[in-house]
């Protein structure tokens, strides 16, 4: 069956069953779990479906918004709708200094990592800079593509002090867990975050096409003394976050 007549009214609407939205919006979510629509799969446009249904645009519309704040599917701009792939949507934070693995364990997601690059070496001017190191001193290096459910969600690179962190093969999943049994567990930290169109490199690590929306972030933390702990530069997947911000109006 396709899309379209499975979204034919007479099978479905009816006047005693409450909003009509909220009729709809269960009507696209069983297309998804019947398997009408697969993964990815691209939705009738809002104009295609109100015609169809003999709804106003204003009700698809609300019907189609709930099902993007629940995850299930995913608009591009200029493309259309689809049916999400499955990639955990996440919100997040930005008050709460807690590590990814944090994060994930408590949203009941299982985190993978697949390494990209993890020893110690010579730095870069940035992260001389970033971490105040002294001439000669080595930067211990911990960068990973990390998964939630198997979905790609991030990519991290960070960078400590190698006097920090001397052995950064005891990272095996949770950087922060490492640096709190050492006692290093940051306390403080500054996040800067941008929007980005991926890269091909980056897009093809976090599973999307090129020029995809995506998240830079970058994440300075600080040791109850001050010192700097971790710089860490991350790509985030755009359509995988929300980032959440409580404002508390100043009392000075
Ligand atoms: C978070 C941090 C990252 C930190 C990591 C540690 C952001 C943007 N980044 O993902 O800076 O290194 O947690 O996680 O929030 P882990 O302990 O699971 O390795």
């Amino acid at each position: 069956m396709t899309i379209e007549e499975y979204l034919r009214p007479e099978s479905w609407m009816d006047g005693a069953q409450g909003p009509r939205y909220v009729q709809l919006r269960k009507r696209l979510e069983d297309s998804i779990s019947q398997g009408v629509l697969g993964s990815s799969a691209p939705l009738p446009a809002e104009r295609e479906i109100a015609s169809i249904t003999g709804l106003s645009r204003v009700t698809v519309r609300r019907a189609m918004q709930e099902l993007v704040d629940k995850g299930i599917i995913i608009q591009r701009q200029g493309s259309g709708s689809f049916v999400s792939d499955g990639t955990p949507k996440v919100e997040q934070s930005l008050s709460r200094l807690t590590s990814f693995t944090e994060d994930m364990v408590q949203r009941g997601l299982t985190t993978t990592i697949q390494w990209l690059e993890r020893g110690l070496f010579k730095p870069s001017l940035d992260e001389v800079v970033a971490l105040a190191l002294s001439s000669g001193e080595q930067v211990a290096r911990v960068a990973r593509l990390r998964l939630a459910n198997d979905k790609p969600m991030a990519i991290e690179r960070a960078s400590i002090p190698s006097d920090i962190l001397p052995d950064p093969g005891a990272v095996e999943t949770s950087l922060y867990e490492v640096l709190d049994r050492d006692g290093n567990r940051p306390e403080r930290a500054l996040q800067k975050i941008s929007a980005i169109n991926l890269g091909s490199a980056d897009a093809d690590l976090l599973g999307v096409d090129a020029g995809a929306a995506g998240l830079r972030i970058e994440r300075t933390s600080y040791l109850s003394n001050r010192r700097v702990v971790e710089f860490t530069r991350s790509v985030y997947r755009g359509d995988a976050y929300d980032f959440v911000a409580e404002l508390q109006l100043s009392k000075s």
